[in-house]
């Protein structure tokens, strides 16, 4: 903290996110809070505990104050939505408008400029409460695309910090990001910046070539120089690629445990014993490739070219954003499917497809992933995917096949997978067949070659790397503070 300055705060380390890494448990009578899963939970959470630094974010629960509280070593502080904050700022403007343009345009998405207004506002409510929390010269690190406005509207307010932005989604080609009526803003307000991360090479080539298109600003390699601007001085942010990881060491540890091992032979003895099991895990998303699968899957049965008695697919898909249009129809089309497979192809005592719509805890998917002969990561667009590197992880045996979409980040890191394009059914069926019939020297071999780079690119190895970089940039921050 800093002693100077009475006006700033104490944490030398903050964390900005949509969301808190926790969920109430609605079971409790209490209302005690527990930490949630998920993508950008799983990331960011060991940093944080190491760091003792605070995060900010939403509580999930709308229309209530909460004070800060401190969980498992973390220190939370909580930025409060209204109900209207919720349907025009995160359930509109971030996931039925950025969300579906980020991702291809899967889904058409929707402009509307209440959308928009609610978005500048809560992103002004976080950058307020950031600028209040942060010491002096403190590093802050924002989180992905429902506060790309962030970085800017700090920098007007605290030229002192040093700002990390991360993108955990991919960054669209030009062509598409240009429909946005918002597209200059949003590039604004990203570079307000000094370091910002996406997951692939090609997510930060999008962004400056958006930068270079729409703004004019030149940029040289991965820096962009972004002149100054009334009363702001000129400085210059880096955009390039950090993909991000997952907690190897935790994973290994848990598929080593002798209660989930017996856990998952248990699962193997429910689902009937098959010579294969094949694993579906995703949030219940259109850009996740749900359908694509089932319906890959469903033909290779008609066919006779799988065999109902000798393999099943069990699909986990975790609820999510449930009160979107959008999401109200890939459920109903999974389901749709699902019934159809084992209508058709199933039999008493052989069900085809095991669907399971909820959250499991990680022990529980832990016990899935060694369950899994084959692991199905279809994803249409994916900034990264987590499930991949997760089921590799838990493979302590270099056992087990990936079938991967090349559509997904992570298909630029593990070499190892069954790369297929999921648009092709065609495509998409060899390499479920291919992985299937893999003979067992060669899936070893391949597990070993994706299991090496889990073990080194770790979340942890991850995050040192984009700190240490944004470190770097601004050695001397206060340098840039106007006197
Ligand atoms: P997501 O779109 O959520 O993340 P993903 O990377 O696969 O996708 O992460 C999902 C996480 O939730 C994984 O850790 C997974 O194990 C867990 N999970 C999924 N279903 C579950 C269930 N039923 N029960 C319990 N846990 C479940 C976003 C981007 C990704 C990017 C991540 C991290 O869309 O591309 O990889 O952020 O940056």
């Amino acid at each position: 903290g800093s002693e100077s300055a009475g006006t700033y705060g104490d944490s030398d380390f903050v964390v900005v996110a949509n969301r808190l890494p926790v969920d109430r448990d609605a079971s409790d009578p209490e209302q005690e809070w527990r930490t949630s899963p998920g993508g950008l939970v799983t990331a960011v959470a060991p940093v944080m505990k190491a760091q003792e630094g605070a995060w900010i974010g939403w509580t999930g629960v709308a229309d209530v104050d909460f004070e800060p509280f401190t969980i498992d070593g973390m220190h939370l502080i909580p930025v409060t939505l209204t109900n209207e904050d919720v349907l025009r700022y995160y359930e509109g403007f971030s996931n039925a408008t950025l969300w579906p343009l980020y991702h291809d345009v899967i889904a058409p998405p929707e402009y509307h400029r209440t959308w928009w207004e609610a978005y500048v506002r809560v992103n002004e409510r976080f950058a307020a409460k950031v600028a209040e929390v942060a010491a002096e010269s403190a590093t802050v690190w924002v989180h992905d695309y429902q506060l790309q406005l962030v970085p800017q509207l700090l920098r007007r307010m605290r030229p002192d910090l040093r700002i990390g932005f991360f993108n955990h989604i991919p960054f669209p080609p030009f062509e598409l990001f240009a429909q946005l009526p918002w597209r200059d803003e949003i590039l604004r307000g990203l570079l307000g910046a000094d370091l910002i991360g996406f997951q692939r090479p090609a997510d930060a080539a999008n962004f400056r070539r958006a930068v270079r298109g729409r703004l004019g600003y030149q940029t040289k390699g991965s820096t962009v120089t972004v002149p100054e601007s009334g009363d702001l001085p000129g400085h210059s942010v880096r955009a390039e690629a950090f993909p991000i990881s997952i907690d190897t060491p935790y994973l290994e540890e848990l598929a080593a445990d002798p209660a989930i091992i017996e856990r998952a032979a248990q699962i193997r003895e429910e689902v009937g014993n098959p010579k294969v099991i094949m694993l579906g895990v995703d949030r219940m998303d259109y850009t996740k490739g749900i359908r694509h699968r089932l319906k890959a899957f469903g033909e290779l049965l008609a066919e006779g070219r799988l065999n109902v008695e000798d393999i099943v697919l069990i699909q986990i898909a975790t609820p999510s954003r449930e009160r979107l249009e959008q999401y109200k129809i890939i459920r109903h089309d999974v389901e749709l499917a699902v019934g159809r497979i084992n209508g058709e192809q199933a039999d008493i005592g052989s069900i085809a497809v095991h669907y399971l719509h909820h959250s499991y805890p990680r022990d529980e998917m832990t016990a899935f992933f060694i369950a899994a002969d084959v692991m199905l990561v279809t994803a249409l667009r994916d900034g990264m995917n987590l499930v991949a590197k997760e089921y590799v992880a838990c493979r302590l045996h270099d056992d087990g096949a990936l079938v991967l979409s090349e559509f997904a980040g992570a298909a630029e890191q593990l070499a190892g997978a069954v790369l297929v394009n999921p648009h092709d059914i065609g495509n998409l069926k060899a390499g479920i067949l291919e992985a299937v019939q893999m003979d067992p020297k060669t899936r070893a071999r391949r597990m070993r070659q994706m299991r090496k780079k889990v073990r080194t690119d770790t979340v942890s190895a991850w995050s040192k790397r984009f700190l240490s970089e944004l470190d770097a940039i601004r050695d001397s921050p206060e340098a840039v503070v106007p006197d």
